[in-house]
């Protein structure tokens, strides 16, 4: 008797969960045969109707086109400029990770001010090196301490996302945060491939929940009386994007760091983050894209995975307020994806997935990586092989690169691996 009783409990338990599985797929797609008919915008031709024939065509009227849509209807466009961030330098180690780098840990002081909102930028330089290096600089999640276990990082101090498996509990992080992430950042491996690293905590710029934009650098442009950023300002993946282009300013000023060799990296929402600053600012010179899904390298009107209607919903804050017209219309956006990439010609982009991942639509970002390779070939560069295709472990390394790896949505040795391989391609010349 009581063993029948526990069996229908379990029964009953089952029921519920396939009723719940149900209920939460209900409406996304991933059904290949589901996905609707669509035709992408052609990146080549004019708002006008008119076809872009030349290179002079893109850079002076095509590509500003297509910047000012993915600004006020996608992103957000940013309203101005700080005049009064400044550097300050808390620390220089040469003889950080038992001798092989120089850790350097700067303040970006938003306004200027000790006190007042700052980024804090980590930065490993190899110390085996004759010039200035190379350098890879991507956000992090949960803060610099997180990527190594090296004990002189310095902890964030803002707001962080609560993560129990982690130990954060109160939103503050803590010593045992220490390299909890540092699966995900082989800091020895870049390090002893001639490159540098250097990582920023994404919350610095604006902590990833909805306030209505109280918190973060978005009240530091408000116009008198300003309470929100208007319709087609920024979101919170445009004023992260913009964080990275102020670490950008600082590696202008630090002569260990190769400026005309900075690759901006970044996985899942950071991943958007990345191509929207690769997009915005042409100062990086290669742009990499892991797993970055919907509003990153996949095709919206795609309709598989993550839609922009889910996205807008959970996280109302990642884009202006404009891109909301187009839940559940996607056909009615003026721009695909597949058009950030383009932005980011002929500068080398690479775009990272995994074959899990289908909340991410590794297809889609495939497909939105090969349409954008007919701007780069007006600009004189390959782009990406017309035949090819998406095979499992066979990268692309052509000016925009591609893999698919097995497994789920992170960042994994195989993704870094490649993307070295890939700045050694395009940047020393290596096959
Ligand atoms: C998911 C979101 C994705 C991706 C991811 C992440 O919940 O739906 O678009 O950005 O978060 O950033 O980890």
């Amino acid at each position: 008797m009581k063993t029948l009783q526990s069996c229908e409990i379990i029964f009953i338990f089952l029921i519920l969960f396939a009723a719940k599985l149900v209920a939460q797929s209900q409406g996304i797609n991933y059904d290949e045969a589901k996905v609707p008919q669509y035709t992408l915008p052609d990146p080549l031709v004019l708002a006008s109707g008119k076809k872009v024939e030349n290179a002079k065509i893109w850079w002076k009227k095509r590509r500003p086109e297509i910047l000012k849509l993915f600004a006020e209807q996608v992103y957000g466009k940013v309203p101005g400029k700080l005049k009064e961030v400044e550097f300050k330098v808390l620390s220089v180690d040469e003889k950080a990770l038992n001798g092989l780098a120089t850790r350097k840990q700067v303040s970006v002081l938003f306004t200027g001010k000790e006190n007042g909102p700052k980024m804090d930028i980590l930065i490993y330089i190899p110390n085996d090196r004759q010039k200035p290096v190379p350098t890879f600089v991507g956000l992090n999640f949960y803060g610099n301490q997180t990527i190594d276990k090296d004990p002189a990082i310095l902890i964030t101090k803002s707001w962080v996302q609560n993560n129990k498996s982690l130990g954060i509990t109160d939103h503050k992080a803590t010593e045992a945060t220490r390299g909890v992430r540092a699966q995900r950042w082989p800091v020895e491996k870049i390090l002893k491939r001639g490159y540098a690293l250097a990582t920023a905590y994404y919350g610095d710029i604006d902590p990833d929940f909805d306030d209505g934009f109280q918190n973060g650098v978005h009240p530091l442009f408000y116009k008198k009386g300003q309470k929100k950023p208007a319709a087609d300002e920024w979101g919170s993946i445009s004023a992260w994007a913009w964080g990275l282009s102020r670490a950008m300013d600082y590696f202008e000023t630090d002569a260990d760091i190769d400026q005309n060799h900075v690759a901006v990296m970044g996985h899942s929402r950071l991943g958007k983050t990345a191509l929207w600053a690769g997009a915005r600012d042409q100062r990086f010179a290669l742009v990499i894209s892991n797993d970055s899904g919907c509003g990153g390298a996949a095709l919206s009107r795609r309709w598989y995975g993550e839609t922009v209607e889910r996205i807008n919903k959970r996280f109302p804050h990642w884009f202006c307020t404009n891109f909301k017209k187009y839940n559940n219309n996607e056909d009615a956006l003026p721009v695909d994806q597949h058009e950030l990439i383009a932005l980011i010609a002929p500068r080398p982009v690479y775009i990272a997935t995994a074959q899990d991942d289908r909340w991410a639509d590794p297809k889609g970002m495939f497909l939105a990586a090969k349409n954008a390779a007919p701007v780069y070939r007006l600009l004189g560069m390959p782009g990406m092989p017309e035949d090819a295709t998406m095979q499992l472990y066979r990268p692309i390394m052509s000016t925009i690169g591609f893999h698919l790896r097995a497994g789920g949505h992170d960042v994994k040795l195989y993704d870094w691996e490649r993307f070295m391989d890939f700045a050694d391609i395009h940047w020393q010349g290596k096959e």
